[in-house]
């Protein structure tokens, strides 16, 4: 347990005392020094975040005792790898509130999700003169798989526009929902910008609309209790590596009617029940969706850091965050000449910004030199920066074992890029 407990929620504990101190020794690529001795600042927790030790340990233990293919052998790895990949579905299933471990699908990650949906679903229920909605912040994983959908069905593809907050315009979504709507797709949080989407009452409107949802979690589930049945989207998608899990695994949640009426995605080994040269036939839910040896380690790492997250608790996690989020805030607006964008009145953990008269990369050079680790650039969200005039900001993103400190640190770092540049 890594902080004091004093009730327990469904997603973990809620604490009197966050201790940060203790979060931080979980995770042992903190405590390394980069750039010739500097202390490693790590603000690129959006881009991807930093594993603890249990989950590392998970994984190294799969190698070292249980590695196997799962599914396919009758002797004991291969049961016990069976057994620990599917015990990963269930704690993905209860983390996300799912009905049934069939909803839970293992994907390489968001975008292989997103892509999963615009393919199958997408190739089955989208016609020439249809529309698919998404929203000016999106991700470009959460816009060229629709792109190339509409492309091949000759569909529409429409955008939903930002205030300069940052905000999706509510009364524009509700005139964009068309009769030809046939699936609406945006992320729960921006990366670029930070905004939280009020996505319950956008997937309400869309329902009322009879459309379909899919929500862009990559940037929802490190920092929000995510509950598909109480959102009632249809589909939800996440990446582990951005919720301290590994790289090269994550997750498509969808309703189980629709993936039952949904088409492969990819064929080959485990989707199927039998093949001949003539017919083939599919495997049962969620393997139908499963193509291929999978990243084994890859999901029972993942399970190993949602349990991680959850012995932290979600909701303590989001109050910590919150307040590295203000204090930033308010820190960063001291230095002359620096502009945040994104001020949406909910927002994770984010903050992207420019500073005058110096470009991105070069703040984020200098502050490399400090041993501060920010991403700079247009964060695959390059429609965004267009609607905000700048061609790339710099970002710095927090996460659960970030401290104040830190973003004072920061703060000094760019006062020496406006020392050098001014
Ligand atoms: N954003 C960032 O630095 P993958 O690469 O499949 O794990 O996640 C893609 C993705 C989709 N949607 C959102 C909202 C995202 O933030 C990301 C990944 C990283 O912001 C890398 S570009």
């Amino acid at each position: 347990m890594t902080a004091i407990e004093t009730r327990t929620t469904d997603r973990g504990p809620r604490t009197a005392r966050y201790d940060v101190e203790r979060i931080r020794k979980d995770f042992p690529i903190l405590h390394r020094t980069v750039r010739g001795g500097k202390p490693l600042v790590y603000l690129d927790n959006a881009a991807t975040t930093q594993k603890p030790q249990a989950m590392i340990d998970r994984i190294v233990r799969y190698y070292s005792e249980e590695n196997s293919n799962v599914h396919r052998g009758v002797h004991y790895l291969s049961e016990v790898a069976t057994a620990a990949y599917e015990e990963a579905r269930g704690t993905v299933k209860r983390f996300i509130n799912a009905r049934s471990e069939k909803e839970i699908v293992f994907t390489r990650g968001t975008t292989e999700s997103i892509n999963l949906v615009a393919s199958s679903w997408g190739r089955q229920n989208v016609q020439a003169g249809d529309e698919v909605l998404i929203s000016a912040i999106e991700h470009h994983s959460n816009i060229v798989p629709w792109q190339l959908l509409c492309d091949e069905k000759g569909a529409k593809l429409r955008v939903v526009p930002v205030n300069d907050a940052g905000e999706l315009l509510l009364d524009e979504f509700a005139k964009l929902l068309m009769k030809r709507t046939k699936i609406v797709a945006f992320g729960h949080a921006s990366n670029a910008l930070g905004t939280i989407n009020p996505i319950r009452k956008m997937i309400a409107m869309a329902h009322a609309n009879g459309s379909i949802v899919l929500i862009d979690g990559a940037q929802g589930v490190p920092h929000l209790i995510v509950d598909v049945r109480e959102l009632d989207c249809d589909f939800y998608a996440f990446s582990a590596h951005k919720v301290y899990g590994p790289t090269g695994a994550g997750v498509l949640y969808g309703k189980e009617a629709l993936f039952d009426a949904m088409p492969p995605y990819q064929g080959g080994g485990d989707m199927i029940l039998s093949v001949s040269f003539e017919k083939t036939t599919y495997n049962a839910l969620p393997y139908k969706f499963e193509a291929g040896t999978p990243n084994i380690a890859g999901v029972i790492g993942m399970a190993s850091a949602l349990d991680y997250v959850s012995s932290v608790g979600l909701p303590n996690i989001a109050a910590h965050e919150q307040d590295l989020l203000t204090y930033a805030t308010a820190r960063l607006q001291e230095i002359e000449g620096l502009r945040i964008f994104g001020t949406a009145a909910e927002k994770a953990s984010v903050i992207s910004f420019t500073l005058e008269g110096v470009h991105p990369h070069d703040i984020g050079t200098i502050l490399d030199q400090e041993g501060i680790a920010v991403r700079t650039g247009h964060h695959c969200a390059q429609p965004l920066m267009m609607r905000f005039n700048v061609p790339a900001t710099g970002r710095a993103s927090f996460g659960l074992y970030n401290t104040r400190e830190e973003a004072d640190a920061l703060v000094a770092g760019l006062h020496k890029v406006v020392e050098v540049f001014r």
